[in-house]
């Protein structure tokens, strides 16, 4: 067999597990540091690399004659002689357990000589039983980490191929706001968390937060001894980094409160909105830092233009205030210098969810809990969802089920007399892209999302394929999650043909889901920008399988914001009338349009 079609992803996969098994195997920092700076490099390509020449390999920058030697023994087996004989030495349940929090690569080694542990099954087993604690060099406290189990895989991390873990944006979120709550119990008045959470990447490598008071050095010593503290990596006056236990970094700022705009800025990024901004400062002879936007005659920045506020800097830069979502250095500042800048979907114009489960199916909550919910967190309409036959490990309903479910839903509705209630579906769509549901049946139901819960490995074009032919029964409504993707769990589908699907989404009117649960977020903001560029409606969702997750409609707005859309882009910003309309007016020319 062939390896040569093989992805960058996949040849830094294979480098990163290299100097995972070096780790292992006690190897010098440097080759395995060597290993790791390849496969981000080969990760970040633009082209394939399996289709380079040695030569083309050579002139990139920190790629040497060992790797593309593997590279080119990768295309011929899908692996390199030193990676093969590495392989031979571990159990593959080894690597896995690095992913453990708190197990690096000598605690690993010492599990399995000492215990035989070589497996992230074994390790709770062991830690059950009690053996760990009494390993010398591994104690009583990982111990207790693996069984209240988050050391085990902590909820929402993520490590893609053995690169560095980036936690999801949902528990990062939590997590910045008990600090900042413990912020102002410290007297902070001014806090707030800047980097990639406040952009809403959908994964964050680490918590930036920033304060407005005086670095006297005695509030970074107390926000160092914080109850969320693992340990403390650095410590000055102004600035402390720290480990937090929940397993992620966290670095702290104290700026003087007159630049604390400009440092919030500053430290929002990203990197390349930092850089697109600093030149169009230069352009008006003038300097832009975290201290502020000064002339650059004021080489001290001492007497700053602008600094105590952002709004005040983009205005000072002739610039429209660009939300730090859309910060990501394409073409946003362009976009604001033309006041162009979209008026981005706000939580606020959302008013209702239409994607989510009861307990008739794989939710928690009964209908009635989670129609409470709904009316609590102040929806104005809500679709009860479930999921369809033939999905049986979650009790896909059948047409009599969902029929007979709705008549209950019905019987609630005198209690919540301020919501508005619907019943929709998560249909099957099978291998052929037929649903679960007949014709007959599905022109009976209220609002049919469509999802693939099957036969993920259907090559590129089938998939596309099925979803098209999914397209064309008129009662498609809209297409939840459609790349399946689950953050650092599941790569997505194929490579989907977005394009094809939005055109024909456009066509049929069918409308396509951002997916609020933390781990899907699918639609990406990539792939959501193009569908509102191609005139696809959105439907934000929160999937939730339990009353809490509504909540999760906040993830979806999040992406939604950083893919430049606005409420006029939104099924959930239409009353509960006009959502009804929308989905009568859509069936009907549909079913003109396939007779
Ligand atoms: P992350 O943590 O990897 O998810 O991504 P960020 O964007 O939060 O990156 P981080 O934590 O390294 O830095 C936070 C912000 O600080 C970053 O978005 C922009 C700013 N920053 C950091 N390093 C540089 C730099 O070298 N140049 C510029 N212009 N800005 C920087
Ligand atoms: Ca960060
Ligand atoms: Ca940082």
């Amino acid at each position: 067999m062939s390896h040569s079609d093989i992805s960058n992803a996949g040849v830094a996969a294979l480098l990163y597990e290299t100097a995972e098994l070096l780790e292992l195997s006690s190897e010098n920092q440097f080759r395995i540091r060597a290993y790791q700076k390849a496969a981000r490099i080969i990760d970040g390509l633009g082209k394939n690399a399996a289709a380079m020449s040695r030569e083309e390999l050579l002139a990139v920058n920190g790629i040497g004659k060992g790797i593309a030697a593997h590279i080119s023994a990768i295309k011929e087996t899908g692996a390199f002689p030193e990676l093969e004989e590495l392989r031979k030495k571990f159990p593959p349940g080894l690597r896995e357990m690095l992913k453990v929090e708190g197990i690096g690569a000598k605690r690993a080694r010492l599990l399995y000589e000492k215990l035989g542990v070589d497996s992230p099954a074994k390790l709770r087993a062991a830690a059950r039983s009690g053996e760990i604690e009494k390993i010398e060099g591994l104690g009583e406290k990982l111990q207790e980490n693996i069984l209240a189990g988050s050391a085990c895989l902590p909820a929402g991390r993520e490590r893609v191929h053995g690169a560095p873990a980036r936690m999801l944006y949902w528990p990062a979120l939590k997590l910045a706001g008990e600090l900042i709550k413990e912020l102002s119990l410290l007297g902070f008045e001014r806090a707030a968390y800047a980097g990639s959470l406040r952009r809403g990447r959908e994964t964050v490598g680490d918590i930036d937060l920033l304060a407005a008071g005086r670095p006297d050095g005695s509030a970074t010593g107390r926000f160092a001894k914080l109850e969320q503290v693992e340990r403390v990596l650095a410590l000055g006056p102004a600035k402390a980094s720290v480990r937090l236990k929940a397993g992620i970094q966290c670095d702290f700022r104290i700026v003087p409160g007159g630049v604390y705009g400009a440092a919030l800025n500053y430290f929002t990024g990203s990197k390349e909105h930092n850089i697109v901004l600093r030149e169009l400062a230069r352009k008006k002879g003038l300097s832009l830092s975290e201290y502020g936007l000064c002339r650059l005659s004021d080489a001290e920045q001492k007497y700053p233009l602008a600094a105590k506020t952002e709004q005040e800097i983009y205005e000072a830069l002739g610039l429209q205030f660009i939300p730090p979502e859309l910060r990501e250095g394409a073409g946003e500042v362009e976009l604001a210098s033309k006041k162009l800048v979209p008026e981005l979907v706000t939580l606020a114009d959302i008013k209702g969810d239409a994607h989510n489960h009861t307990d008739f199916s794989d939710g928690q909550n009964s209908m009635e809990e989670m129609v409470r919910a709904a009316a609590e967190c102040g929806f104005s309409w809500y679709f009860a969802g479930d999921h369809s036959k033939p999905l049986g490990v979650v009790h896909g309903l059948d047409f009599k089920e969902y029929s007979s479910t709705r008549d209950e839903l019905s019987a609630l509705a005198s209690r919540f007399p301020a919501l508005k209630l619907g019943r929709s579906i998560e249909m099957e769509i099978l291998k052929d892209g037929s649903f679960g549901f007949t014709d007959k049946e599905a022109a009976g139901t209220e609002l049919v999302i469509g999802a693939v819960h099957s036969s993920f490995k259907l090559a590129e074009t089938a998939m596309t394929e099925r979803m098209l032919k999914a397209m064309q029964n008129p009662y498609l409504d809209a297409v939840a999650h459609p790349s399946g993707r689950l953050i650092g769990r599941r790569d997505p589908a194929g490579a989907l043909d977005y394009p094809r699907l939005f055109q024909a989404a456009a066509r049929t009117g069918t409308a396509f889901e951002i997916n609020g649960q933390p781990d899907r977020q699918d639609l990406t903001d990539l792939t959501a920008r193009m569908a509102g560029e191609a005139g696809v409606k959105i439907l934000l969702s929160t999937d939730a399988h339990s009353a809490g997750q509504l909540a999760y409609m906040s993830i979806a707005v999040t992406v939604a914001r950083r893919a430049g859309l606005t409420r006029k882009d939104i099924l959930n910003s239409l009353s509960y009338g006009d959502f009804c309309e929308w989905i009568r007016e859509r069936r009907s020319r549909a079913l003109k349009g396939s007779r």
